[in-house]
């Protein structure tokens, strides 16, 4: 057997998988009863590890490797990815930028809506036959509202240019203002959310921004407030969340990403006013398949010409 230039660190579609075995001779990491023991024995020829934002790659597996060149990652988030050991080795880092876009937002204004208007809500009270016992409580509206979003980059704006098409205020928090954006900049998080009816979360994922949504930052977003939450989970103060959901302190929350996926705190099962999603915002059949493609492209191009097409670092 050849030595091992390509190892694969997780599942992805089965199609994927075959692919990367059959034009690229990956070995699939994911299958070996201890990984990083087999990293150690078997890796000492890897040149690029395939990953996505799900499985990521860890400081660990990066000290395994020690002819790594080329980390190529399905997705966009990279905080599951060991930056730094990368970074000291000089070890290219791709992922999947703006492909994904378009959908995530979607997502991010579907859930919107959805905890705004209870459209799932609704749904759950035609199906247990409550309607002919009366009506439907009446919901908060969406259209000319104050949308906040917490970070700006290439998803947040689509979120703005959708709820621009809702006729509704904008303005947003980054570190900086964003070149060129047509919307008002907020310095202060904890201003943005007294302002906004909505609260859109799309920044980055990582240490930088764990619980930056914090519990002050829910308060000032308040009983009508309603946080959506498209990023990771590790962005928002989860426990105080949950607790001024319960409390009626937050108004409501539409959420597709968690602290500890798959598991959703308990709490949330049993509240109408939450909508809960299971990490889908990118999982369309037409997106997935831009990522699949991107992911290998950046294959290709680090095998053809020892640079990645579109770099994290
Ligand atoms: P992006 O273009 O890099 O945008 C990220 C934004 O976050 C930037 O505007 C950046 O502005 C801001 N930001 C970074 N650190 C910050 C901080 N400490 N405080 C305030 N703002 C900060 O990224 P993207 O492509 O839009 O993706 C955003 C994230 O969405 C990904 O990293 C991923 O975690 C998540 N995502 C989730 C799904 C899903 O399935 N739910 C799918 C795709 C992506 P400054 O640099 O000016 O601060
Ligand atoms: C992916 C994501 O579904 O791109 C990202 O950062 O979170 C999603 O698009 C998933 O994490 C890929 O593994």
């Amino acid at each position: 057997m050849s030595a091992i230039q390509i190892l694969q660190v997780g599942p992805l579609a089965p199609q994927t998988n075959s692919t990367l075995q059959e034009r690229f001779s990956a070995a699939a990491l994911w299958q070996q009863a201890d990984p990083l023991a087999w990293a150690r024995e078997h890796g000492g020829e890897v040149r690029v590890v395939v990953t996505s934002a799900r499985h990521g790659c860890t400081a660990a597996l990066i000290g395994a490797l020690p002819k790594l060149e080329a980390i190529v990652s399905f997705g966009v988030g990279y905080d599951s990815i060991a930056l730094d050991a990368a970074r000291a080795r000089g070890i290219q880092v791709s992922n999947t930028p703006d492909v994904l876009n378009d959908c995530v937002a979607d997502l991010a204004f579907g859930l919107l809506i959805d905890a705004a208007r209870g459209i799932a809500h609704g749904d759950r009270f035609v199906r247990a036959q409550r309607w002919p016992q009366g009506g439907f409580p009446l919901t908060t509206r969406v259209s000319g509202k104050k949308l906040g979003i917490l970070g700006l980059g290439r998803i947040g704006e689509i979120v703005a240019r959708r709820a621009s098409g809702f006729d509704m205020e904008i303005a947003y928090h980054n570190r900086r203002p964003r070149d060129g954006a047509p919307w008002r900049f907020e310095g202060d998080l904890k201003a943005l959310a007294a302002w906004s009816d909505f609260l859109v979360v799309a920044v980055v994922g990582g240490p930088e921004t764990a619980g930056l949504v914090s519990r002050e930052v829910i308060d000032a977003l308040g009983p009508k407030g309603i946080l959506v939450n498209v990023s990771r989970g590790s962005v928002i103060d989860e426990a105080a969340m949950v607790e001024a959901l319960v409390e009626g302190r937050l108004g409501g929350a539409g959420l597709d990403v968690f602290r500890d996926e798959p598991n959703v705190p308990p709490a949330l099962l049993a509240l109408d006013n939450v909508v809960l999603a299971p990490h889908m915002a990118s999982g369309t059949h037409e997106t997935r398949a831009a990522m699949t493609a991107l992911t290998l492209q950046n294959l290709e191009a680090f095998l053809d010409t020892g640079k990645v097409l579109t770099p994290v670092l």
